[in-house]
């Protein structure tokens, strides 16, 4: 009687160090997460489209369906922080993808500030890209 007790206790604990490795697995941290500038080479002008990514750093795999809340472009890298775009979302062309539309009114030093919230994931992803806007 004892040891059938015993067994059934030690059952219980695999069990459960089973679903904390699975819930770890599936669960994967919000810094795990980034934004890639997808086209490097930019030229300045009005009406460009700027392309990013959200990828998942852990595996590689481009991140659908996030919800973009917070954007900002200014020209910080190059010392003009005071110097903003509007930035206009537009859908992306892939999953994964996507894509904005800015006034570059200068060459230089961009700046995409960009916010994200990941579906079945806590917290906000923050990233910022340097874009560099071409004569
Ligand atoms: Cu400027």
């Amino acid at each position: 009687m004892t040891k059938f007790r015993y067994s059934r206790g030690l059952q219980a604990a695999f069990i459960g160090i089973a679903m904390a490795g699975l819930v770890s697995v599936v669960r994967a941290d919000i810094k795990t997460y980034e934004f890639q500038l997808v086209d490097q080479a930019i030229k300045a002008g009005s009406n460009r489209v700027i392309t990013v990514r959200l990828v998942n750093k852990a595996t590689g795999q481009p991140v659908p369906n996030a919800v973009i809340f917070a954007t900002r472009l200014d020209m910080a890298p190059d010392g003009m922080q005071e110097m903003t775009t509007k930035v206009t979302p537009m859908p992306g062309t892939e999953p994964g993808t996507y894509r904005f539309k800015a006034n570059l009114s200068m060459a230089g030093g961009w700046q995409l500030s960009l916010g994200a919230k990941v579906q079945g994931e806590t917290g906000t992803v923050e990233n910022k890209i340097i874009i560099k806007a071409e004569k």
